[in-house]
């Protein structure tokens, strides 16, 4: 599917503020959605606005971020990130996933615990700010990640290239409200949030 820049729509979620509670609180949610992310969304089209860029596909921008402005890099990533974020929490997520991604997760990590072994500490040991991730390579295989700031797997100039099928918000702004510096407990606490129907879906759009 491909959307231009400048058509790329501000997503609303799809479930309530407080619905994560209490593993993500309403007033985080609220203000990461309303304030954080718009921002980001409405600075990428500001600096798109009136330039070839809102004619381009955005997966095509991302792909090819090194030639673009940095204030497109960032606020690029930070709409694309946070759309997937929200799009891969649910009130009913948590437990494990099955199907073919449990399959792949088997094939490629051993177990579904050292997966999340390894997704923790990718998230744990990112400085300062960014993401970790689960994407699946040009190989059809799936790989652990993180990346600084709103950088994604999708970007040329990340060095863990791939197509991200779950994401996790490590910057400040997505766990500070309610747990401070306690960035482990908040990694914890996304697992039980996590939308596996939907990551599935994500996982089965790249083969
Ligand atoms: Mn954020």
């Amino acid at each position: 599917m491909s959307t231009k820049v400048k058509d790329l729509v501000f997503p609303s979620l799809s479930y309530a503020y407080d619905a994560l509670e209490p593993h993500i609180d309403a007033m985080t949610m609220e203000i990461h959605h309303t304030r954080h992310h718009k921002a980001y969304f409405d600075n990428l089209q500001a600096a798109a606005k009136d330039t070839p860029i809102a004619e381009t596909d955005f997966m095509e921008v991302l792909a090819n971020i090194s030639k673009y402005p940095v204030a497109v890099r960032n606020n690029g990533g930070g709409h694309y990130n946070h759309e997937l974020f929200w799009s891969i929490m649910s009130p009913n997520g948590g437990g494990q996933p099955g199907g073919a991604l449990a399959e792949a997760i088997v094939r490629d990590f051993g177990s579904f615990d050292n997966m999340r072994e390894q997704f923790n500490n990718a998230a744990k040991t990112r400085f300062g700010s960014g993401w970790a991730w689960l994407s699946v390579k040009s190989d059809k295989s799936l790989c652990v990640c993180s990346s600084p700031n709103q950088d994604n797997p999708l970007m040329d100039v990340s060095d863990c290239k791939g197509m991200p099928i779950l994401g996790l918000d490590v910057w400040e702004h997505a766990y500070y409200l309610k747990y401070q510096n306690r960035r482990p407990d908040y990694i914890s606490a996304f697992w039980n949030v996590i939308n596996w129907a939907q990551v599935e879906k994500n996982y089965l759009n790249c083969l």
